[in-house]
């Protein structure tokens, strides 16, 4: 049985490619996409979720416009981008479908609360599900779990410490890791070890037609801002977003180990950090299951699945 998710991002070349899985994948339902501020202003990445969508076949499923800034800190938008390729630059050139009139939290709360949608994957800043779950606390008890892409138990990628997703909405990471909802972190750690290979670009070409044509031109487009720096860096431009996805929908291709995880709201050079104990120290308690270690070739094969099921159902 398939999965009824709601996708809460910010495309983001590597959220688009999300929206792409979710929609082919097999084992997804894919119910809903909510959209806000990061990669890029919240009202481009609504359209930006809004012409995938419409590219993939899929424009049944409802795209909110969300929160256009964090809950307390000034807005940040990705300041690694290559604005000539994929998603990045305006694209008047693809049609899009129309916005939904709910915004992105009244959509999440809609969804839970009044369609049973139990699982939500974020690949942005968590701002729409903090809201969601302030102004409705009640969906806490009708969410499964939340998958959430973001933070590090080691390094961060946007500062030394932090990681950017979670850096750019602290506190909302705060309300929704402690909301008392079942949290799955898929943090940059292991996703570090999932990359966009040359062959994995091959592959997709291979399938054909537009939604491969875009989603090479969105893995392209990615490998291109990929800025390798420092010793431990990854070989390969990490495929994130899409895996947070996969990740959701098969629970053999990764393990975890519950922790305590706190976010750093006040510290002069931690400021959104995940501060990760596996160890439970002085009684902690745990509150979040890490993704520890994620099959690279089954998330690989995963991918190119939903790709090529998502071209064959728009055929
Ligand atoms: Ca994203």
């Amino acid at each position: 049985m398939s999965l009824p998710i709601i996708l809460d991002c910010d495309p983001g070349n590597d959220d688009a490619l999300g929206i792409l899985v979710a929609a082919g994948h097999s084992e997804i339902n894919l119910q809903a996409v909510t959209t806000g501020a990061g990669h890029l202003s919240g009202d481009r990445t609504a359209r930006n979720a809004a012409k995938t969508l419409f590219l993939s076949g899929q424009n049944n499923v409802p795209v909110g416009a969300g929160a256009l800034n964090p809950l307390v800190r000034e807005r940040m938008i990705a300041g690694v981008l290559d604005m000539t390729s994929a998603l990045d630059p305006e694209r008047p050139d693809l049609e899009e479908q129309e916005i939904d009139p709910l915004n992105s939290s009244d959509l999440i709360i809609k969804s839970v609360l009044y369609e049973d949608i139990p699982t939500i994957v974020t690949t942005g800043p968590l701002t729409n599900l903090a809201t969601a779950l302030h102004r409705s606390p009640e969906i806490v008890d009708s969410l499964d779990r939340i998958f959430v892409l973001g933070g590090s138990w080691g390094l961060g990628n946007k500062t030394a410490a932090s990681e950017w997703n979670i850096l750019c909405d602290p506190e909302a990471a705060h309300i929704v890791f402690n909301s008392g909802v079942p949290v799955t972190m898929i943090p940059i750690d292991a996703l570090n070890h999932v990359g966009i290979t040359p062959q994995l670009i091959d592959r997709t070409k291979a399938i054909g037609g537009k939604v491969s044509d875009f989603a090479v031109e969105l893995l392209q487009s990615l490998v291109k801002t990929f800025r390798p720096s420092g010793t431990m860096a990854p070989k390969y431009m990490p495929l994130n977003d899409p895996v947070a996805c996969i990740v959701a929908a098969q629970s053999e291709i990764f393990e975890t180990h519950s922790a305590r995880v706190d976010i750093e709201l006040h510290g002069q050079h931690t400021y959104g950090r995940t501060v990760v104990d596996f160890n439970l120290r002085n009684d902690a308690k745990a509150n979040v299951d890490i993704v520890t270690r994620i099959d690279c070739d089954k998330t690989h094969d995963s991918f190119i699945d939903a790709l090529t099921r998502l071209s064959n159902l728009d055929k």
